[in-house]
């Protein structure tokens, strides 16, 4: 190994020291952003203490993860633009990545992620196989480079947003984890349009306690299942 490559990993094991996981950069249209880390704090991703999983689906930390105070800087994008998540690796292979958006009432930096403004814009559940073996969509997002890209809808209407990567890893049955990571976005273009009401949720509220899909055993029957059904309203592509 080169040396530099050898530097690389050593903080890149740095970064990850303790951790789970987090979105380390974001590509957005093509340009680089940083993730949040303690030691770096100027990203358009807002603030958090640990890469561990957040276990109270009813808890407000679950918006923008703990503290999830405002970012320090905030990308500008084009609607239609691509946005991919890197997370450099991931370790869990049983759950989705959901992917939201919620329009900011005025500043995002001044908006706690709080109504019933969140819609998911993508989503990848249970893809092929079953529960047990198949290709969730954290193991197709692991399979391609631990990145999720997904594509501001080109409809969508100009104005600052939280954008959402949400990982809820199942393979604890009955202890569903949940790791969420916001960014701050100023979409411009568009064509103003907003999704339908029956897309929007509000976080916490759209996770039960005693959904089923929550709450799969998949070393029991569900590991058989070859369906599962994605709690929350069904994305918007605009
Ligand atoms: C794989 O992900 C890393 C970030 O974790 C990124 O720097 C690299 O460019 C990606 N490689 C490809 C081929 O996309
Ligand atoms: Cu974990």
């Amino acid at each position: 190994m080169k040396l530099a490559t050898l530097l690389a990993s050593a903080v890149a094991l740095l970064g990850y020291a303790g951790a789970h996981g987090q979105v380390q950069q974001y590509q957005i249209a093509g340009k680089w952003y940083n993730g949040y880390h303690s030691y770096a704090p100027n990203s358009i991703q807002r603030s958090f203490t640990s890469g561990d999983p957040l276990l109270d689906m009813n808890s407000n930390t679950i918006r923008c993860n703990n503290p999830g105070h405002a970012a320090l800087e905030q990308a500008t994008v084009a609607a239609g633009s691509s946005v991919t998540a890197y997370w450099g690796s991931w370790p869990h292979t049983h759950g989705p990545v959901i992917v939201w958006m919620a329009k900011c009432p005025g500043r995002c930096s001044d908006y706690d992620g709080s109504g019933n403004r969140w819609f998911k814009i993508s989503q990848g559940g249970l893809l092929g196989g079953n529960q047990k073996d198949g290709e969730w969509g954290q193991v197709r997002m692991i399979a391609q480079n631990a990145s999720w890209t997904t594509w501001i809808p080109e409809s969508l209407a100009a104005g600052e947003y939280l954008m959402r990567h949400e990982l809820v890893a199942l393979h604890d049955p009955g202890k569903p984890q949940f790791y969420p990571q916001c960014a701050q976005l100023t979409v411009t273009d568009g064509q103003g349009k907003n999704p339908p009401s029956s897309a929007y949720a509000s976080i916490p509220g759209v996770y039960k306690t005693d959904d089923p899909s929550l709450n799969i055993n998949i070393y029991a029957s569900d590991g058989q299942k070859t369906t599962w059904a994605a709690p929350g309203p069904a994305p918007w592509y605009g």
